[in-house]
């Protein structure tokens, strides 16, 4: 008997901690290009963030913003047709600066994740 309760009352944390935010669930950024941080010679003709899990066209998002928090980007960020966890925005020519891209996406479980990294066009 006891031992029953004491089963399930572990069954039960196991499904809380499954379930909690920050389990692992949801998709997490993987890796981006530019990478986070870098300083690059040649402005990149668009920035590309690969995420951990698959991601809902509709809800997902970035835009690139200068250091005066202008839009810099074309407007055209979009899920990769081809590779649902690739999130990329093309770029005009970039002038040497300082740059950050702020993204915000759902993942097909519907969890909203958010951040922003920067990168630099060296002059
Ligand atoms: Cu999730």
């Amino acid at each position: 008997m006891r031992r029953a309760a004491t089963l399930s009352a572990l069954a039960a944390l196991a499904l809380l901690l499954a379930g909690a935010p920050g389990a692992g669930a949801h998709v997490a950024l993987a890796r981006t290009q530019p990478r986070a941080g870098a300083s690059v010679r040649a402005a990149p003709a668009e920035v590309k963030l690969w995420f951990t899990g698959d991601l809902e066209p509709a809800f997902s998002r970035v835009r690139v913003v200068n250091e005066s928090g202008e839009r810099v980007d074309r407007g055209d960020a979009a899920v990769d047709r081809d590779n649902r966890a690739l999130l990329r925005a093309s770029l005009p020519p970039l002038p040497p600066g300082r740059y950050r891209v702020v993204w915000r996406v759902v993942s097909v479980d519907s969890h909203v994740t958010e951040g922003e990294f920067g990168f630099r066009v060296a002059p």
